[in-house]
């Protein structure tokens, strides 16, 4: 096949919310749908149940959150999908912000019941910054839900986003039926399933069709009729360009766990999403039918407890990935042979001889790549989409079995590599405990976790006083030490750049009265 035409089938995107939105349920009947998985799991399942194909991490099961994004590469009809599960609690955004930077579009789940909530709004912005195109899903209709017209109107005022609901729902609750799709002008009415874990059966039928009427109470159905006309007249336009644009965003309304309105969703949002765009290297365009190129976004260790190995995921920006080709790590400017290649679905994984723009790789074993390398055939390309964060927790980790010394070390090393937390070391200390840095408390849960659990190695953790980081550098060159405030230390970041931890916020303002020769950051300076 020509290359345009399996970038053309390609369709890569990744799913966010708020947390319990009800993302992984989503991507489970994505699956379903797409005949990937038979049965389709359950996020509510307990001990002796089957769990879902993307929370597959013990600590995910054992909690039924989401703690780290999750890949999986699938076919339906004649596109070949790569989606992205992500973690929806703030503690782990960074993960979730890493993704976006490997997808083209967002699905944007919304829990009908609560409207848009803080962790939908900022990852809104993140989508809106980089111009990525947002399709919404209005789930949980089968609970008692906000009435449409007003979640449309919170996208519009929350989030300044303009919406074009694609279908529209027939009652919420209990009365919940089905949805009206507004452009084939067709009712489709859900009949529930045990569990909702197979494929729904649907029956399509006219709005005005007795048997609609039936189904509804009839002050419902007034409603939604008054709704339709009210939609109609206001008549926005619509055109896949707003939406590509990020300025429009279609709306689907329906409810994962029961499967109503997923596979409506699943086919619209793959007719209207774009395949693969091209994208920036030093200020150039590269298209996706370039030779190959592509960066590594994420890195895990220990996916599968049976082989003890490290999946570096690259998101293809151009050109066809053929199994043992040689590319140019832009980093540090070696050639490096890409032998294991996987595709992945969640933590199964099976040998890929070939891939194309767009399409979301796994490459298995002990390679030298960090997380934001680009790999290229053309040397000189260079993509630089991760986004560095801020920390805002600081704790010592210390090993306190002295004997496995080794384990905790390289367990460590490991989880720094994915970027599970920052890692920091203080001036002035001749300590030697690991400083660790995060968004939020719970990285550290997962750390300490995970090197018990996959290392055997237990940890101790320490908080600190600290609570804000800054990069610092000199605005004068004939700067002296600076003079420090109470509380306030110096330290060197893993690349051996100078940041400084303060107590608190006015730590800061005090220190910059005090030092006019310095100047800090809440970012590295080079990613300026
Ligand atoms: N009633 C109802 N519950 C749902 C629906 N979809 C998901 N849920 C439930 O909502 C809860 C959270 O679902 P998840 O799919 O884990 O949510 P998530 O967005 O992936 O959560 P995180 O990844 O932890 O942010 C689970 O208990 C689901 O069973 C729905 O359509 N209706
Ligand atoms: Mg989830």
């Amino acid at each position: 096949m020509l290359i345009s035409k399996e970038i053309a089938r390609r369709r890569t995107f990744a799913i966010i919310s708020h947390p319990d939105a009800g993302k992984t349920t989503l991507t489970e009947k994505l699956l379903l749908y797409g005949g990937a998985v038979q049965l389709a799991g359950s996020v509510t399942a307990r001990k002796n149940q089957r769990a879902t194909t993307s929370d597959w991490m013990e600590l995910e099961k054992q909690r039924g959150i989401s703690i780290s994004s999750t890949v999986l590469q699938f076919f339906y009809d004649d596109f070949c999908i790569n989606l992205l599960d992500t973690p929806g609690h703030k503690d782990f955004s960074e993960d979730t912000y890493r993704v976006l930077t490997a997808v083209d579009a967002a699905v944007m789940v919304i829990d009908a019941g609560k409207g848009i909530q803080i962790q939908t709004r900022k990852l809104f912005e993140v989508c809106r910054r980089r111009g990525i195109p947002i399709f919404t899903f209005m789930n949980k209709l089968d609970r008692p839900a906000r009435a449409p017209l007003e979640l449309l109107d919170e996208l519009e005022t929350v989030l300044g986003i303009k919406s074009f609901p694609m279908n529209w729902p027939l009652g919420d609750g209990p009365h919940f039926k089905g949805v009206y799709d507004r452009l084939t002008q067709q009712v489709h009415l859900f009949e529930k399933t045990p569990g909702g874990v197979y494929r729904a059966a649907v029956k399509v039928k006219d709005i005005h069709d007795p048997s609609v009427k039936d189904a509804l109470p009839f002050n419902i159905y007034e409603q939604v009729v008054e709704d339709l006309a009210l939609l109609d007249g206001a008549g926005a336009d619509f055109k896949k360009e707003t939406v590509w644009a990020g300025e429009l965003t279609p709306v689907f309304f329906g409810s994962a766990a029961n499967n109503f309105g997923v596979q409506l969703m699943l086919d619209k949002f793959l007719e209207l999403a774009p395949a693969p765009l091209p994208r920036i290297s030093n200020g150039v365009e590269v298209t996706p039918e370039a030779p190959f190129s592509g960066f590594v976004f994420k890195i895990q260790g220990n996916m599968n407890p049976k082989h003890r190995d490290r999946v570096s995921f690259i998101r293809i920006v151009s050109g066809k990935f053929e199994r043992d080709m040689s590319v140019w790590n832009t980093r540090n400017g070696k050639l490096v042979r890409l032998s294991n290649s996987q595709r992945m679905f969640a933590r199964e994984r099976e040998t890929l001889d070939a891939a194309w723009a767009g399409d979301v790789i796994g490459i298995v074993g002990n390679y030298d790549f960090e997380i934001g390398d680009t790999l290229t055939e053309v040397p000189g390309i260079k993509y630089e989409e991760i986004p560095r964060f801020t920390p805002e927790c600081f704790a010592f980790l210390h090993n306190p079995s002295p004997a496995k010394f080794k384990r905790f070390r390289d367990g460590l090393d490991q989880l720094l590599k994915e970027g599970v937390t920052q890692v920091f070391e203080l001036l002035d200390t001749t300590q030697r405990v690991p400083l660790l840095g995060a968004v939020g408390p719970l990285q550290f849960e997962v750390l300490r976790y995970r090197l018990e659990t996959e290392y055997s190695a237990e940890s101790r953790l320490e908080e600190t006083r600290w609570e804000f980081l800054r990069w610092l550098r000199k605005r004068d060159l004939a700067a002296t030490e600076p003079s420090l405030p109470t509380g306030a230390a110096l330290g060197k970041d893993s690349t051996s750049a100078n940041v400084i931890f303060f107590p608190t916020k006015w730590s800061i303002d005090f220190f910059l009265d005090q030092n006019p020769k310095w100047e800090v950051s809440e970012t590295p300076f080079e990613s300026l």
